[in-house]
């Protein structure tokens, strides 16, 4: 696997891509025999060619589970099997490498090109690329074969447990609280970059008064005499700042910049300008390669009270979400997610939580491009044993999912975990190393751990700038009794900011709410209890809104969406304001009525 940077492949004057999507071919092995295609060498040969195996096609990018009506494929633990051949052009011999990206498989992979073992990666949600010029048979038909491991153990990211029922099949269990979805989630591509190229770019603004200024820092493998040149331009195609001079390291200075603003709170909200990156033959001057970065330009800043951008305080308000839908179930749909940027800018929140696992690149673009505030979690959810090589892959996550990121405006607050077991003192040690790790990546964001023990027990929130916390008062805790929300919420916020000091976000709180199910007076489950839950909240936050400190809610869900099967969960958890399939309860009109009412308060 390659270690360098993990930029998004993109076309230029001096890059190809081609996309793999399509039908693959798809083989689950005889599950008493779980590494039969490792023995029998199945990455050799085309799946086609198995004897005695039923090759089914699959989509990608899309979970395998839902595809099928097979119970075996929709609840399989281990490794899943998918090939299929594509063409390269003759002519990408010259330009100079070629590249295999994959944008996200849960969870642990292993690549091979035409049988040759190409790279071997983790975790889920992240995506992972390698050269494979070498691999490559070029004018001719090529096969990619990929294996694709779903068990959660112990030292996985995240974590689960395997156990086998009396008949003897494989059962996977987890404590998180969404279906265990698997396969090729995300876009696979093709890409080529020169033999000179860029390999990656980090961006820092920094803005203040009428001015920003834009630290840059470009890595570059290069064998030959190559010079960097940078350029911002903004979007009437103006250079508004440059550095010609081929330093790779820079600070570029912005008169009268257009700021990057969030949803509502500019009539103009996610502006960015591009960053043109070239590499030029210092000699003949020919242009090597060209890639063009995107960039915000804003500033975050926080104290023991206050979150601000652009020098101007914050107020987080959406929810929390999951890459879910029927069928795909985590695979990216683009009808799925613009539908949702419509229902998302249509309720006026201006910010939501990827829980509990980054999310696609193409779905952050749009976040940096509307201007909704992200905060960006990495995969390790429910934390329960605080093993050491636990915490060594908790830190790669986190590097991965920052090294993806990091130049993402839309990005203000990472998340180091959802509901950890913070109870334990392990867990103290554990999570001073995690938040340590992130701030020696990046110190131009916030960090925060979204609790769930009580106050007086974590161990964790120490460390971080940011409190969050879930709590389901008049759900799991007094189910039925909506009276008591207000005072709740009211004291838990307060009793989180006098222990630790730090503005609070309460992360998660929500019903379950069948469509259509009425009940007046409110009843569980009911649309009513869940306005009525809502109504309850808004008091709380209202008035801890007057106490300084409270700088964001998030109400839990987004939409309905898939969970392992419980008697809890009806056809999934249902606290969604929007159904699965993305119409609103009665719930996002009530939400919908709120967030533009904040919005006015900006
Ligand atoms: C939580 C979890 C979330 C669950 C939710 C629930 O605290 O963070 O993943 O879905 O509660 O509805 O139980």
């Amino acid at each position: 696997i390659h270690l360098g940077g993990i930029l998004f492949p993109k076309e230029s004057e001096t890059r190809q891509v081609i996309s793999l999507d399509g039908l693959w071919n798809f083989v689950v092995p005889n599950t008493r025999k779980p590494f039969e295609g490792f023995e029998d060498h199945w990455y050799k040969r085309s799946l086609n060619e198995l004897e005695d195996k039923k090759v089914i096609l699959m989509p990608v990018p899309s979970s395998y589970n839902d595809i099928t009506t097979d119970p075996s494929i929709r609840d399989h633990v281990g490794i899943v099997w998918y090939d299929r051949t594509f063409f390269v052009p003759k002519y990408w011999s010259d330009i100079g490498r070629t590249w295999i990206r994959f944008e996200s498989v849960s969870y642990a992979a292993q690549v091979w090109i035409n049988g040759q073992l190409v790279m071997s990666h983790e975790i889920g949600h992240l995506p992972f690329h390698t050269e494979i010029t070498s691999f490559l048979k070029f004018g001719k038909e090529n096969r990619v074969t990929v294996a694709c491991d779903n068990t959660l153990l112990a030292d996985t990211i995240p974590q689960g447990k395997v156990g086998e029922l009396e008949t003897g099949r494989l059962v996977q269990s987890y404590t998180f609280d969404f279906f265990n979805y698997a396969g090729i989630h995300r876009p696979v591509k093709l890409y080529t970059t020169p033999k000179n190229y860029i390999d990656d770019i980090t961006v820092n603004p920094f803005v203040q008064d009428n001015k920003a200024w834009l630290d840059y820092n470009v890595s570059i493998i290069k064998n030959d005499n190559i010079t960097c040149r940078v350029s911002l331009i903004d979007k009437k195609d103006n250079v508004v700042a440059s550095n010609l001079d081929g330093e790779t390291h820079g600070l570029l200075t912005i008169e009268n910049p257009i700021l990057w603003w969030p949803y509502l709170m500019d009539p103009n909200p996610g502006y960015q300008y591009n960053l043109n990156v070239e590499l030029y033959d210092q000699i003949s001057g020919v242009l090597i390669d060209k890639y063009v970065q995107k960039v915000g330009l804003r500033s975050l800043s926080w104290d023991n009270t206050t979150f601000t951008i652009n020098g101007k305080p914050l107020y987080l308000h959406g929810f929390g979400r999951h890459e879910d839908s029927d069928i795909r179930g985590k695979g990216l749909d683009l009808p799925l997610v613009i539908r949702d940027y419509n229902l998302i800018q249509w309720v006026g929140a201006n910010a939501y939580r990827t829980s509990h696992y980054p999310y696609a690149e193409e779905i952050m673009d749009l976040a940096d491009e509307y201007g909704i505030m992200i905060i960006d979690e990495c995969p390790a959810v429910n934390t329960e044993f605080f093993l050491e090589t636990l915490l060594a892959k908790h830190k790669v996550s986190l590097t991965e999912l920052i090294k993806r990121d990091k130049n993402r405006p839309s990005v203000v607050i990472w998340s180091a975990s959802n509901e950890p077991r913070t109870q334990y003192t392990q867990a103290k040690e554990y999570f001073k190393s995690v938040i340590e790790h992130i701030k020696s990546i990046d110190k131009t964001r916030p960090t925060t751990i979204v609790e769930a023990q009580s106050v007086n027990v974590v161990q964790s929130s120490y460390f971080v700038d940011i409190i969050s916390f879930n709590r389901y008062n008049g759900w799991y805790s007094n189910g039925g009794n909506l009276d008591i929300i207000p005072n709740a919420v009211i004291s838990e916020a307060k009793e989180w900011n006098r222990k630790f000091n730090k503005p609070v976000i309460m992360q998660e709180y929500g019903a379950d709410t069948l469509e259509g199910l009425h009940f007046e007076p409110n009843y569980i489950w009911s649309e009513e209890y869940q306005v009525q839950l809502m109504s309850q909240h808004f008091k709380a936050f209202d008035s801890l809104r007057e106490e300084g400190f409270f700088i964001g809610e998030f109400i839990w869900n987004f939409a309905d969406f898939k969970t392992a099967q419980t008697y809890t969960r009806v056809g999934g958890n249902k606290k969604g304001i929007f159904t699965r399939s993305r119409q609103p309860k009665v719930s996002a009109h009530h939400l919908r009525q709120r967030y533009w009412a904040l919005a006015k308060s900006y």
